[in-house]
């Protein structure tokens, strides 16, 4: 039994930021794969009472202290307290660490994971004016963390930090799924990007996580 098992699916930005996380302070983990978009698991009365009331990946369990977590910003900030990895030092980094990862959850990834999933799964495809909505929203929320990544090498300061994990999300998903390339048309956070990705135990969420291509089925 591995020290960690991560509830998640490849397509999921808000797993991915579980599962890089892991990845990166070297944790012994294996993923569990659910079947979110055929079966739907993640709305049935089961997953709801055992798994998460919330009806939402990811979910950490920690086989060794038998604790079960969700909402990534949680997840994050457990195993950085635990390992002392990625941990912000002082209450000042840790409240603007803290910051950034609700301002990534709510109007970053939060807008821009709806927009891909609109964009590429969502079946009938989203309404033109609602994906015009969550586009404008999440390039807005882009630019601001554009315009703070110009100032610092990292969201908070000079060494990476759970807000900068929280904020990869969907950020190394291809171009093609957004119809627009991040990395290009922000520049700061592409030189980012390409920071993070140096990070010993940076994988792509393709391959972190089950389930890629779209509409496979590994066992779960
Ligand atoms: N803020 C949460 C968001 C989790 C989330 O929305 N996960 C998606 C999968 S990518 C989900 O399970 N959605 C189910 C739903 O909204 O019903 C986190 O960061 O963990």
């Amino acid at each position: 039994m591995p020290d960690y098992q991560l509830v998640c699916f490849a397509q999921s930005g808000n797993a991915y930021r579980a599962a890089l996380m892991l990845n990166l302070i070297g944790a012994d983990w294996a993923p569990v794969w659910i079947d979110f978009f055929g079966a739907g698991v993640q709305r049935t009365p089961e997953f709801r009472g055992d798994v998460n009331e919330m009806g939402e990946a990811p979910v950490l369990i920690d086989t060794r202290r038998n604790k079960k977590l969700s909402q990534s910003g949680v997840i994050l900030t457990y195993l950085s307290d635990l390992t002392g990895k990625y941990k912000p030092e002082g209450e000042d980094e840790r409240l603007e660490a803290l910051r950034w990862i609700i301002f990534d959850n709510q109007k970053v990834n939060g807008f821009l994971g709806p927009f891909r999933f609109m964009k590429n799964f969502a079946k009938p495809a989203g309404d033109p004016a609602v994906m015009a909505f969550l586009k404008a929203r999440a390039e807005g929320n882009l630019a601001i963390v554009n315009k703070r990544l110009e100032r610092s090498p990292f969201l908070v300061g000079d060494k990476p930090t759970i807000a900068d994990i929280s904020m990869t999300g969907y950020l190394f998903y291809p171009a093609e799924e957004f119809g627009f390339d991040i990395a290009t048309d922000y520049p700061a956070i592409g030189a980012w990007l390409t920071r993070m990705q140096a990070l010993p135990g940076w994988d792509h969420p393709y391959k972190l996580m089950p389930g890629y291509p779209f509409g496979s089925k590994p066992s779960p």
